[in-house]
């Protein structure tokens, strides 16, 4: 990516599900040193402070789904905010619970559509997150925001999505947990999907490869979802929804060097940092790490310096 402004947006959303903490995310980041560790790597880092929700009717949490008139009164202000700093620079979205993408990818694909550029998501995580509001068992709908960017199933309430995801421009890597709904739904479209089997046998950079081949040969804009859930928790333990056998400190880091290595990664979420649930901030620290190699960090420039 050309060394353009990283906009620095907080995203104290907590209401994806049940279990709170996440809204103290933007702070741990800000604590862990986000913005100092990208100006290190010669950017201008502008941090725009939290934004907020605007005015919903208090949910009773006493439906099916959980707090869904906060999360809709969020996804409104998420994707406009996301609208409006995709003209300014590169945001860097620091969740907050994964609900937040709801708005800021149908922010940053309306503005590539605006652009005259298809839109492609990268989803790292665990979990695929593409439920609807009916095939939710949870009812907690950081669950469902690839659900309702690329237009699957109902979602009442929420703002339309003029601009969808076409699902043959999503990649998931490194699911390891499925609900069968998501399973059927998923198998049905041309979705990339690297499970953590896939990447035990073949690596993480052959399916990530092929996936920004794609992006870069349709002349495409890459947001990248990381949800902390991607990596294994016992590297990355301050997340409500651990699930072992994750992604490795290095197959972490070295998709993060690839996506910067491509040039094509134009916006950013870093989601589900549940801050009471860390140990001495390493989880926080972890994902600044990966943003900073993300932004173009490595130990030597390759080739000449490689000794391979
Ligand atoms: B996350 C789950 F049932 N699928 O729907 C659900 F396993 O943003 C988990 O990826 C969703 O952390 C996880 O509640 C959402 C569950
Ligand atoms: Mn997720
Ligand atoms: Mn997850
Ligand atoms: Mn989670």
């Amino acid at each position: 990516m050309t060394k353009q402004k990283c906009i620095l947006i907080g995203v104290p959303m907590d209401c994806g599900k049940r279990r709170q903490g996440c809204l103290m995310g933007p702070d741990a980041y800000r604590t862990a040193g986000l913005a100092p560790a990208i100006r290190d790597l010669g950017y201008v880092a502008e941090d725009r402070g939290n934004i907020s929700p605007g005015a919903f009717t208090p949910d009773t949490h006493d439906g099916r789904l959980y707090a869904l008139n906060e999360t809709i009164a969020w996804t409104r202000s998420l994707k406009e905010a996301a609208q409006v700093a995709m003209a300014d620079g590169f945001p860097i979205f620091m969740g907050g619970d994964h609900a937040l993408s709801l708005g800021t990818v149908a922010g940053v694909a309306a503005h590539a559509a605006g652009q005259n550029r298809p839109q492609f998501v990268l989803w790292l995580d665990a979990h695929p997150d593409y439920h609807t509001p009916d095939t939710t068992d949870s009812g907690n709908l950081h669950g469902t925001p690839l659900g309702y960017l690329t237009g699957r199933g109902a979602f009442d309430g929420f703002p339309e999505v003029e601009v969808k995801v076409p699902t043959g421009n999503v990649a998931m890597i490194g699911l390891r947990s499925v609900d069968a709904p998501e399973r059927e739904a998923i198998q049905a479209t041309d979705i990339q999907v690297a499970d953590m089997r896939a990447i035990d046998e073949n690596g993480i950079a052959a399916p990530l490869r092929r996936f920004l081949e794609r992006v870069e040969a349709a002349g495409g804009m890459l947001h990248v979802s990381l949800d902390v859930d991607f990596l294994d928790p016992a590297i990355a333990p301050a997340v409500g929804t651990t699930v072992p056998g994750g992604a490795t400190l290095r197959e972490a880091h070295l998709a993060m060097e690839m996506l910067h290595d491509s040039g094509l990664v134009t916006s950013l979420d870093l989601v589900e940092l549940n801050p009471f649930l860390d140990e001495r901030g390493r989880t926080a620290s972890l994902m600044v790490e990966l943003t900073a190699s993300l932004l173009g960090r490595r130990v030597f420039d390759r080739p000449t310096r490689s000794y391979s």
